[in-house]
């Protein structure tokens, strides 16, 4: 669809108030907030490319991910609509010496539209800060983001810290992100790998449906 193509591309040129018009627009046309997503993700994974290929820089990156934060916040009360009472708790954060919160953003989202209540401790989350969050809110789930091979090792951290202070076996660990794989997780005793928001979601959906 060439509205889709023109998301991707005002993304990608980092125009936030043209991403916000075209958004809006293509969903007044009917196209679904699904669809209208994964235009946004193909525009971001554009610059990530050329961000590694050094055909674009720092400032770039960071107006694409402003146009793009613009069309999701547009798609947030779509994306996480149930309507419903909370079948549980999560608690949300990007790891210590991490700012990337793009792929955080949407999980969160993600798990909203699942049904469950979210608390999102935003970006550069310490190990401490995890603990503190898990005895404060009593959570089923503890989601942990990194974009970084150089602050992956945070959930392991953070997920020892939560062992010290006894509450690893109170919460299931679910952690993501671009470097982060499978067997990371194996590795690190995290309870759950996945790839994408949308496998996250149903994930801890099912997790906690098992718990309540
Ligand atoms: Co950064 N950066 N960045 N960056 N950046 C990457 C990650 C990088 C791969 C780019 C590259 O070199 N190709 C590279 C990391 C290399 C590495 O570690 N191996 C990199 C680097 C090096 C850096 C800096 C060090 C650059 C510098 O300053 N020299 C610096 C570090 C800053 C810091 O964090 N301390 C930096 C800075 C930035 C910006 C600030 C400019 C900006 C972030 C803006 C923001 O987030 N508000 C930025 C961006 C945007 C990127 C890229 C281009 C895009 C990331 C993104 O948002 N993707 C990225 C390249 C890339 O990934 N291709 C790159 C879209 C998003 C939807 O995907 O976050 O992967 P993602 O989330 C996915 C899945 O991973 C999953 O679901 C989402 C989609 O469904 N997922 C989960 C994520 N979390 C999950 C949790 C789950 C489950 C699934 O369960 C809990």
């Amino acid at each position: 669809m060439e509205i889709l193509n023109e998301i991707s591309e005002k993304l990608q040129a980092g125009s936030a108030p043209k991403v916000r018009e075209l958004v809006t627009k293509a969903l007044n046309d009917g196209i679904s907030a699904k669809e209208i997503l994964g235009a946004l993700i193909d525009g971001m994974n554009v610059i990530g490319i050329k961000f590694k290929n050094n055909e674009v820089y720092v400032p770039e990156v960071l107006i694409a991910a402003r146009a793009m934060n613009a069309g999701l916040t547009i798609l947030r009360p779509i994306l996480s609509e149930t309507g419903v009472k909370p079948i549980g708790k999560a608690i949300i954060g990007t790891v210590a010496g991490d700012l990337h919160d793009i792929g955080k953003n949407l999980v969160r989202m993600m798990l909203v539209g699942a049904g469950l209540e979210v608390i999102d401790l935003g970006v550069d989350v310490s190990p401490d800060k995890f603990v503190q969050a898990v005895k404060e809110n009593n959570p089923d789930i503890v989601c942990m983001s990194a974009l970084l091979t150089t602050t992956m090792p945070g959930m392991k951290k953070t997920i020892d810290a939560l062992g010290k202070e006894g509450l690893r076996d109170r919460v299931t660990v679910m952690i993501g992100g671009a470097p982060v794989t499978f067997n990371y997780a194996k590795e690190i005793g995290a309870d759950i790998y996945e790839p994408d928001a949308a496998s996250a979601a149903q994930t801890a959906r099912k997790v906690v449906l098992a718990k309540n």
